[in-house]
């Protein structure tokens, strides 16, 4: 089977062309976003057998997403083309120094992946992967995503290994009840990504031993300490006596960040990448830091394209259109 599947919204993303407010900055570039596909482009681009399932516009910009995206090698052809609904979009400013706040302007409500619903999806396209990794930025998008998301993760016999990144992101909630949501959602998961900031934002929980408690059934959680580093509770390990898995925490290396966006993605995708290569939880951990690292360290959603070597085969060529 494939390695790893992911499922979500992408999107076409507006990077400025400089720092500034949104009502200022003349002009911007164009790029790829989507919390999920940059998970899968970051493992194809480590070698690693991937497939990414959304819903875009037939449309240019979903034409886009699933070339730029199939350009990494990740398995496009599943992705389903909405005739009546457009690719969602979003903008990006930049602060004036590197890691500033910025502002995201999104254009994606009624979206094509708006739309995703148990009943427009290929279930068995979705779950064919050892890995399908998830984000609670589609549990925000509509009750017809949230309703997907409960399927997906639902207790079933040869379920994949449900990878969830909490992804807590305010502005897309119509309603208060996301924390909730999110938290039902992460207990349900095999191994659970999490910013100990967003824990502390959408649940009121301090510190990652407190987050883990509140997360008590995955086998894996990995609470993401910033700056600092990461912790992860791992129950995998066959002599591990705690009930909250074995506790081991890796610093991050110090980088100078140019844009933050994306870096939990590539950390994901890090962390997952030598958790199929079968390493040691603190190898995982390492892995994550560097796939981090080098999105942190560039303007973008998530790590370019690798470069080919001219002799290498050409890159897949997306096949949604064949189907
Ligand atoms: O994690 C990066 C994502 O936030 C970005 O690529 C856009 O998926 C996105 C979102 O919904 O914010």
């Amino acid at each position: 089977p494939v390695d790893v599947v992911a499922l979500g919204e992408s999107m076409v993303t507006f990077l400025p062309s400089r720092p500034g407010r949104l009502a200022d900055v003349p002009s911007f570039e164009r790029g790829i976003g989507g919390a999920e596909s940059n998970v899968v482009c970051a493992l194809a681009a480590a070698g690693h057998s991937t497939r990414w399932v959304g819903r875009v516009g037939a449309d240019g910009f979903g034409d886009h997403l699933v070339e730029a995206i199939g350009a990494y090698g990740v398995d496009v052809g599943r992705v389903r083309r909405d005739p009546e609904r457009p690719t969602g979009i979003y903008f990006r400013t930049a602060g004036d120094r590197a890691g500033d706040a910025h502002e995201v302007a999104y254009y994606r409500a009624g979206s094509a992946a708006s739309a995703m619903a148990v009943g427009n999806m290929d279930l068995d396209a979705i779950r064919a992967g050892r890995i399908l990794h998830l984000s609670g930025i589609t549990a925000a998008l509509s009750d017809d995503c949230l309703g997907l998301l409960r399927e997906l993760t639902a207790p079933r016999a040869g379920r994949p290994l449900i990878s969830f990144d909490v992804n807590h992101r305010p502005g897309l909630w119509r309603d208060p009840g996301g924390p909730r949501v999110l938290l039902e959602l992460a207990r349900a998961a095999d191994l659970v990504f999490v910013g100990d900031d967003e824990a502390r934002q959408a649940w009121g929980l301090r510190g990652a031993r407190a987050i883990r408690e509140a997360l008590p059934e995955p086998e894996t959680v990995v609470v993401k300490q910033g700056e600092g580093g990461a912790t992860v509770f791992d129950r995998g390990a066959e002599d591990c006596e705690d009930a909250s898995g074995t506790a081991t925490f890796v610093r991050a290396p110090k980088v100078e960040v140019v844009a933050a966006v994306g870096a939990g993605d590539a950390f994901a995708a890090g962390f997952l990448s030598a958790t199929l290569r079968g390493l040691p939880v603190r190898d995982r951990l390492r892995h994550g830091h560097l796939m981090a690292a080098a999105v942190l360290t560039a303007p973008g959603d998530h790590l370019p394209l690798p470069a080919r070597r001219p002799d290498a085969a050409p890159a897949r060529r997306p096949s949604w259109r064949d189907r």
